[in-house]
């Protein structure tokens, strides 16, 4: 047993949390047994709600066998018919799709899906600065100038009552496809394909904005010859538009995810192999991580200083040789993007640092509205509690938040709603543009609602999968882990306790990494921990120290080694008192 007078100081930064494991029924893990999957992995997907008949094959069947009835989408017949009237009548289109990435991509979808079928088809994106978010007039007077009669909304058009009528007026329909909060009142469109209305019998609604589309296209094309297979190709624009929004990486999503994978490491289509060219990305290394930081970010880059329908056109290019350019200007988008995101940031820290103790960020400056929320999300993870960045630069001022420790931001701000001219969003994000003067108002009334949120102790929490000897750290391990990928939100890369490891050597590395070197009996296995710099400090040859990390294999010269991706160390026996409390790891 490890003595209290462990020689580190290596305290844990976070609260070690073991989740409940409930016990797995005999038809589980026989059906687990089947599949060749390890009671350890059993074990985690059961912590992680995976445990019902069905459950297994839903994670691990054929990902094409899994996908729902298209035609259980509300309005679903409604759509067949008026794209049926629209090929009649050789109507002409418009595709109105948000200009984030996953309202780009889904529009991207939309458009093949109905030039398929034979429709003259115009892609619109919005211009985040002058139209905001939602279905705008400008886009229905472009339809109707060029003598489009349906428009068929992305990602956006639930709460589109006023425009939709618009355009009604104009002799317009619209089709509205989205998954966005379904208010009491419905626009007058020909149909709204929500998973989230009221009285839905589609059976899983976490589908991104770019989902519906998916879906929309498997229904649309589904009775062509060949239209199946060109829906189901459609799978890489989905994954990245799913990704992009942190839409859960479960049910539908998840088999999703592993059809567009398989198409964006083996087959990317013309603008994402540009797109990936540019950004340096070997296609087959591609995974949910790349799309996260490689991808979404390029397509978004457009909409949030230069021009959102590049990365419409980019998707939809026919050849390398024309997405080129555009790939190009999107490279150049980002990078502007980032210089005048790491300027913001480092200011809006200042400022934030001005108040330590707060219990969220709240702050405002004259930064670009395109930005702020990229700033907030930064503010939130390295504080770990809830930020609100206002930009003062606009008229009226905007403000973008982000949460953290799970504090409702939605609710927050409905609590707020006197100081907003309007506000919207989910838990986790959310926006508001505020009444004229009313900013110190509104930051005294968030700091409190924050502040009563706020848990006694304030470290954020580890949720840890699994806990093992160091002597267990092994490639045998590695795979048991594997067998869930992909992982995303909603379905974590796997956190593992390791207890009992000998500390060899600790080295500051660049960019304020600790690099350590640790020892499992006789052999040694590498770590790295990002960003903990301090742990040089802290650890000294000869500690014995128990971590939490992910496992990785790394290739090293044609070698293939483990290594261990650490987010945490602590003395010795701390993991196993944490299991033993079931919960909450004592200081
Ligand atoms: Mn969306």
């Amino acid at each position: 047993m490890a003595s209290s007078a462990a020689m580190t100081t290596s305290h844990p930064t976070h609260r070690w949390r073991f989740p409940e494991t409930p016990r797995l029924e005999p038809g589980f893990l026989a059906d687990g047994a089947r599949r060749g999957l390890s009671e350890r992995t059993l074990h985690i997907l059961a912590a992680r709600g995976h445990a019902a008949p069905g459950d297994l094959a839903a994670f691990f069947d054929p990902p094409g066998a899994t996908l729902h009835d298209p035609g259980l989408l509300p309005d679903a017949a409604a759509v067949r018919a008026r794209i049926a009237r629209a090929l009649d009548a050789a109507e002409r289109v418009l595709v109105f799709g948000d200009f984030d990435a996953d309202g780009l991509t889904g529009l991207a979808i939309m458009v093949i899906a109905l030039r398929a079928l034979g429709l003259d088809t115009a892609p619109y994106v919005p211009d985040r600065r002058a139209e905001g978010h939602g279905l705008s007039l400008a886009a229905v007077q472009r339809a109707r100038a060029e003598g489009r009669t349906l428009i068929v909304t992305v990602d956006t058009g639930t709460t589109n009552v006023a425009e939709i009528a618009a355009a009604g007026v104009a002799g317009i329909d619209v089709i509205v496809t989205d998954h966005h909060h379904v208010p009491a009142r419905l626009p007058d469109a020909v149909a709204v394909v929500n998973p989230h209305r009221p009285g839905s019998l589609y059976p899983d609604p976490r589908l991104a904005g770019t989902g519906v589309a998916f879906k929309v296209a498997q229904l649309l094309l589904a009775d062509r010859p060949g239209g199946a297979a060109a829906a189901l190709a459609l799978a890489d624009l989905a994954t990245i538009g799913t990704v992009a929004d942190v839409a859960p990486m479960v049910g539908e999503n998840r088999a999703i995810a592993r059809l567009g994978l398989e198409l964006l490491r083996s087959a990317p289509r013309p603008g994402l192999a540009a797109l990936l060219a540019a950004a340096k990305v070997a296609p087959e290394s591609v995974d949910l991580d790349t799309i996260g930081y490689a991808i979404a970010p390029r397509l978004n880059a457009g909409g949030r200083v230069g021009d959102a329908e590049t990365a419409a056109h980019l998707l939809l290019a026919a050849t390398v040789a024309e997405a080129e350019p555009l790939a190009a200007e999107l490279e150049t988008a980002n990078r502007t993007r980032r210089e005048m995101t790491a300027t913001a940031l480092a200011e809006a820290r200042t400022i934030a640092d001005r108040d330590p103790a707060a219990a969220a960020v709240v702050i405002a400056g004259d930064w670009p509205v395109g930005i702020i929320g990229l700033v907030a999300g930064r503010l939130a993870e390295e504080r770990g509690r809830p930020a609100v960045v206002v930009s003062s630069g606009v008229d009226p001022w905007r403000g973008s938040a982000r949460s953290a420790g799970g504090f409702d931001l939605a609710a927050a701000f409905d609590a707020c709603a006197d100081d907003f001219e309007r506000h919207g969003g989910h838990p986790q994000a959310a926006g508001c543009n505020l009444l004229d003067g009313r900013f110190d108002a509104f930051r005294g009334r968030f700091l409190r609602l924050a502040a009563e949120a706020a848990p006694a102790d304030p470290r954020p929490q580890l949720r840890l999968d699994l806990a093992v000897l160091a002597g267990d750290v092994d490639y045998r391990l590695h795979g048991d882990l594997q067998a869930l990928e992909p992982t995303g939100p909603g379905n974590p890369r796997p956190l593992v306790g390791v207890a009992g490891m000998t500390v060899a050597r600790a080295r500051a590395a660049n960019g304020g990494h600790a690099q350590l070197t640790l020892r499992k009996g006789r052999e040694v296995i590498d770590g790295i921990a990002f960003d903990r710099g301090d742990l040089v400090g802290l650890l000294a040859e000869g500690d014995v120290i128990d971590l939490v990390a992910h496992l990785v294999s790394r290739t090293f010269g044609g070698y293939e080694t483990l290594q261990l991706e650490i987010v945490d160390t602590a003395p010795e026996g701390t993991l196993e008192r944490a299991r033993a409390a079931g919960a909450t790891v004592p200081a």
